[in-house]
């Protein structure tokens, strides 16, 4: 079927397990959105990756001037976090829900739509782009007040958002709608049902963020409130924080659950696991954020514990996921030959150049990392550990083996195989693409070991370090007993930004490469093995229910606590960075011995 930039008819066909694998072709104003969807935020993700480079950098005390090309250490941490965080999760998230959608429903986008979408997205990057690199956003990523940006940050960000949602309300549902009509006893197919959860969990979580952004934080920059409550913000801010990890971490999913089973040679293992697993991210993914704010004074630790109990709940779809994708490793492993209890691992395609099966490796790779994300967000989520690790390098270990791991892996490699299929070439330079993710993976390892390390000393995040503890000349500070493991991190950190190189030489490889058939999206999807229907996990209304009520229940009283007993702060409205900041010398005289 062709999916031009016009309204195309659908075309019928008998089921969605018949649809699956059949290729869509993409020309024309749909095509070029969705070339660019992927491309524009991997070029902004050069400069976030290299930025990770200094960061790591910085705090070893390998690199201790005060900024670097001219971008100081907050104002490069604010752009590390922002581009490859929100920019470039966000958009491949739109990018890849358009896709399947296309090649699961086989029903055109609305050409007006995606462009306002696009528009929107690409607009409100430009804006936030601006604000941070000309240092009037130094915010970081997690950007709740009390600390204040440029107006244009926020209205940056607030158009990105919007754009991202649009094709939810306009393209997708509608879609799937006018599809069910026509196919009213057929399964929704599961990448489409996964890629609906994400979506309305997105729907959900911008709006507690389009609260304090719009009432809080736009008033306070524009200098037109004098007044803040920044626990108010942070309550808010984590209620759309933490469901964020999921908003990336599903299209990970859909793609371990839809197409890593036939990579590997086999089956999913079970349809209707799946489909729960995605069901319970809807349920728990959201009444969680009380996690990131165990330490904060003002919420009463009962709710917090409540919301640590429901992490531990978020964690079981993430446990069905782990069985669920081994057991059809090993399914698949077995058709190709595998024997005995562990000696089908030898018989996964980890090397394999043949076809598409190079992506298994960003799958695997991603998958180890993750099992290090897994385990060290458990010991995060028990509130007693957290005290221990709260603020510390142990979380920045954490995130990049979760969304640096599984999520950026798998988006890597989803993004260099829609390119081959969207510009109609081969992947180029296999060699490089398959190496890339095991050095990625590598690297992080050692990242992550190292920083859990240092975190365990006590070595803080969000710091430069490198200028404090970790520089010899400073008597008061100084912490000899950091620095061997910040040194094994920067290492780590080196080795994950080789393995990017060998990605780009692929990617750009791939891009410029001459087309040798038409532009289509097609997708590897496998069969499932257990396919039993089970009424539970078929319809999504009761879960939607379900979801809203928990939610209620949760954040009812640590809002009504956050707006009666957050301490208002006198605020001075937006400043440039300059006056902001303490000058290194100073800093340092200011912290050595008498
Ligand atoms: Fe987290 C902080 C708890 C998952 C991201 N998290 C963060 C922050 C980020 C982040 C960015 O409770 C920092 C925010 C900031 O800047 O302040 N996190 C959890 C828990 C989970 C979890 C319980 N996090 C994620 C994911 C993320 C992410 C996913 C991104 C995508 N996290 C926390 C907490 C904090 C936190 C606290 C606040 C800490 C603080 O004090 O500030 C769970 O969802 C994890 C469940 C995962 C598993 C692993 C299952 C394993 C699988 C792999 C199987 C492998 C196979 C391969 C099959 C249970 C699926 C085998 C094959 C072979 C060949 C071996």
């Amino acid at each position: 079927m062709q999916i031009t930039g016009d309204y195309l008819k659908s075309v019928a066909v008998g089921s969605a397990q018949s649809r699956s694998g059949d290729a869509v072709q993409a020309t024309g104003a749909i095509r070029f959105i969705l070339l660019s969807q992927l491309i524009i935020p991997f070029i902004l993700l050069i400069l976030g990756v290299l930025l990770g480079l200094y960061q790591v950098l910085a705090r070893a005390g390998i690199i201790r001037s005060a900024d670097i090309f001219g971008i100081k250490y907050y104002q490069g941490l604010t752009l590390h976090g922002v581009i490859n965080a929100i920019v470039f999760t966000t958009f491949f998230a739109v990018a890849f829900g358009n896709a399947i959608m296309l090649h699961q429903l086989k029903r055109p986008l609305k050409v007006g739509v995606q462009w306002a979408s696009w528009l929107l997205m690409v607009g409100g990057t430009l804006m936030a782009a601006w604000a941070m690199l000309t240092g009037r956003a130094t915010v970081l990523y997690t950007f709740y007040l009390p600390m204040v940006a440029h107006w244009t940050f926020y209205v940056g960000a607030t158009l990105l958002l919007i754009g991202s949602i649009l094709p939810y309300f306009l393209d997708w549902i509608p879609n799937t709608l006018a599809w069910r009509r026509e196919n009213p006893n057929a399964k929704l197919p599961l990448a489409v049902l996964g890629n609906l959860v994400n979506f309305t969990m997105w729907f959900l979580i911008i709006l507690p963020l389009a609260v304090t952004v719009l009432f809080q934080m736009l008033p306070m920059s524009l200098g037109l409130a004098s007044e803040v409550n920044p626990l108010l913000s942070r309550t808010l801010f984590w209620f759309f924080g933490h469901a964020l990890v999921y908003f990336w971490l599903l299209p990970s999913y859909i793609m371990l659950y839809t197409m890593l089973p036939k990579l590997a040679g086999g089956k999913l293992y079970s349809d209707p696991a799946a489909r729960l697993a995605f069901l319970l991210f809807l349920l728990f993914s959201i009444p969680v954020g009380l996690h990131h704010q165990y330490t904060e004074g003002g919420l009463s630790s009962g709710w917090k514990l409540w919301h640590a109990f429901l992490t531990f709940m978020v964690a079981l779809p993430s446990f069905i996921t782990a069985f669920t994708v081994a057991a059809s490793l090993e399914h698949g492993a077995r058709q190709n030959g595998g024997q005995g209890l562990f000696g089908w691992w030898s018989k996964l395609p980890y090397w394999s150049r043949e076809g598409d099966k190079w992506l298994f490796a960003y799958f695997i790779s991603g998958l180890i990392l993750f099992l290090f994300g897994g385990i060290t967000g458990i010991v995060n989520a028990s509130y007693s550990l957290n005290l221990v690790v709260h603020n510390t390098a142990w979380i920045v270990g954490h995130f990049h083996t979760t969304v640096g791991g599984l999520v950026t892996l798998s988006f890597l490699g989803m993004t260099l195989y829609l390119v081959a299929r969207l510009r109609g070439v081969d992947v180029k330079a296999k060699p490089f693409a398959l190496a890339a993710p095991y050095l990625w993976m590598l690297g992080f390892v050692i990242f992550e070991i190292a920083l859990s390390i240092t975190g365990l000393q006590g070595a803080p995040r969000r710091s430069n370090i490198g200028i404090s503890y970790l520089d010899p000349s400073n008597e008061l500070l100084y912490r000899p007993d950091w620095l061997f493991w910040s040194h094994v991190g920067a290492l780590g950190g080196a080795l994950a930004v080789v393995g990017f190189l060998s990605y780009v030489v692929s990617l750009v490889g791939t891009l410029f490469a001459k087309p040798v058939r038409a532009p289509e999206i097609d997708f590897p999807i496998a069969e499932a093995l257990h396919d039993t229907p089970i009424p539970l996990v078929v319809n999504l209304r009761p879960w939607v229910t379900a979801t809203l009520a928990l939610i209620a229940i949760s954040y009812t009283y640590p809002l009504y606590e956050s707006m009666t007993r957050g301490v208002i702060t006198k605020v001075p409205g937006y400043q440039s960075i300059e006056s902001n900041l303490v000058p290194q010398q100073t800093l340092r005289e200011q912290t050595k011995l008498p």
